[in-house]
């Protein structure tokens, strides 16, 4: 039996106890300013955390695993419902930034509509609110009286939109007595954000709902959603990781033609390219091809992973633009598909915007990233693993990001370089990248002096008028957290 969405009715169950204090009065005021909003009292609580990733990036829509680990900033829904219409009113704890939003269930064969062509955040709360009552073909869901709080960070590559949907989605199972397990939830979650307009991968959500107190979580795809607890190494000195916000916002939905979505068709047409040349049936993503290509090795898999990156290599043409990639036209011609069915198969739903496809660059990252997150994985589980090991595929991470996926920053460079000369293992970028949270492996009893060294060196030279409160929001030291939960203890 599928595990079903836990309740909490303690924080210390959800929460570490150096933060017990400080949520509890988060919960409090949210609570009091959820009937001070809706004029009722809050009948339910429910929380989804944002994540960090500690490897794995931009290979989860490519089918391959990732490795995050949950983290304290969540999404809270606090709310309540009526029988007496189907309506949903939707307020938000930062009522300045987020104005409070009314909309109404449109029936069976609609439900609602979400208009992805806005950047509304209450676009977050439709994708859950749809997927949910799309699942459970509802007649009459019940109307809502909601308010959200978040404190993952928006565009800070710590998969606020992720909390938020899946918090949405466990608000409107739990507010209409449904039954649901994390799986499930997950599942419905990954299909549901698709809708704001973003092709997103699945990690994200798995890690939201599918993460457990005090470990990471390896999130395999491929050839359904499974997920395994990695337990962090137990090093002495203990280990911590330390997230660095580059303050930088990196809108996936607004540069999401240039930056995401043109990621994952270049991969998509890497995979479909390496399929036709190495004789395997026509497939989408890399990971097909990969398991297609080793049906019957006796490799191991980081030497499948090596085997195909030389392949894949030897196979793809010269371009002819110095290196930067095949243009439109020279795609066509390797696929053997038209420019016209090409723009129809990967760049009609999303849009991209570009000149040039590098479809070896982004190959390269990709093999290589997958083949980190095994590795990664094995060293964690190993009992003589070292933090040096688990750095230098951090560190191998970032240089692949920043100059075969191309999805790195100034500034993401910059504090990861600073963090590495003041007793940072390993430094890379978390999420996806182009702005956003940074990721650092180092000690405990170095976790102040890397703290203050990031702050001195990059926030204060890079923002000069940053505040102290600014500051300590940007930056954290955290651990790895519990996914998706009811709270019934208020
Ligand atoms: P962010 O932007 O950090 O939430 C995105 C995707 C992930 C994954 C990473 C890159 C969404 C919701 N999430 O993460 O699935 O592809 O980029 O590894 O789009």
């Amino acid at each position: 039996m599928a595990s079903p969405v836990p309740s909490f009715d303690s924080l210390d169950q959800i929460y570490d106890p150096t933060a017990l204090a400080k949520q509890g009065e988060r919960y409090n005021k949210l609570i009091e300013q959820f009937e001070n909003t809706h004029g009722r009292k809050a009948e339910f609580v429910v929380r989804s955390p944002g994540r960090v990733n500690l490897i794995g990036e931009h290979i989860d829509y490519c089918g391959f695993g990732v490795l995050p680990m949950a983290i304290e900033r969540d999404v809270i829904i606090v709310g309540a419902t009526t029988e007496d219409d189907t309506k949903v009113r939707v307020a938000n704890s930062n009522s300045t930034k987020y104005p409070t939003r009314e909309f109404d269930y449109e029936g069976k064969e609609k439900v609602v509509t979400i208009d992805s062509s806005m950047l509304e955040w209450s676009n977050y709360f439709k994708c859950g609110y749809k997927g949910m009552l799309e699942k459970f073909q509802l007649d009459k869901p019940k109307g809502l009286f909601l308010l959200v709080d978040g404190t993952v960070p928006a565009g800070g590559g710590l998969s606020s939109s992720a909390a938020f949907v899946c918090a949405s989605a466990l608000a409107v199972v739990t507010a209409n007595e449904l039954t649901i397990s994390k799986t499930e939830l997950t599942e419905i979650a990954i299909v549901a954000e698709r809708n704001v307009g973003v092709n997103s991968g699945g990690m994200d959500q798995s890690a939201s709902v599918l993460s457990e107190k005090d470990y990471a979580l390896h999130v395999e795809f491929v050839p359904k959603l499974h997920t395994s607890l990695v337990p962090l190494p137990k090093t002495s000195p203990k280990l911590a990781f330390i997230i660095a916000n580059t303050l930088v916002t990196a809108d996936k939905f607004v540069t999401a033609p240039r930056n995401y979505n043109l990621r994952v068709v270049e991969t998509r047409m890497a995979a479909l390219y390496l399929s036709k040349v190495l004789n395997l049936p026509s497939v989408d993503s890399l990971k097909e091809v990969y398991d297609l290509y080793y049906k019957d090795s006796t490799l191991n898999e980081v030497e499948k992973f090596s085997d195909l990156l030389s392949k894949a290599i030897e196979q793809f043409p010269s371009d002819n633009t110095n290196g930067n990639g095949y243009t439109l036209q020279e795609v066509s011609d390797m696929l053997d598909i038209s420019v016209n069915e090409l723009n129809e198969k990967y760049m009609t739903r999303f849009p991209v915007e570009t000149d040039y496809f590098r479809l070896v660059q982004r190959t390269k990252h990709v093999l290589s990233e997958a083949s980190r997150v095994i590795e990664f994985h094995k060293a964690c589980e190993s009992s003589d693993s070292s933090l040096k090991v688990l750095g230098d595929l951090m560190n191998a991470s970032q240089d692949s990001c920043r100059d075969l996926f191309m999805c790195s920053c100034p500034e993401i460079d910059q504090v990861c370089e600073i963090a590495r000369k003041n007793g940072s293992f390993g430094s890379r970028l978390s999420g996806a990248g182009w702005g956003g949270s940074t990721v650092h492996l180092t000690t405990e009893d170095n976790v102040a002096n890397l703290i203050s060294a990031i702050k001195n060196d990059f926030y204060r030279k890079v923002y000069p008028n940053i505040t102290e409160e600014e500051l300590d929001d940007a930056i954290i030291s955290t651990k790895p957290c519990g996914g998706a939960a009811r709270f019934t203890g208020f």
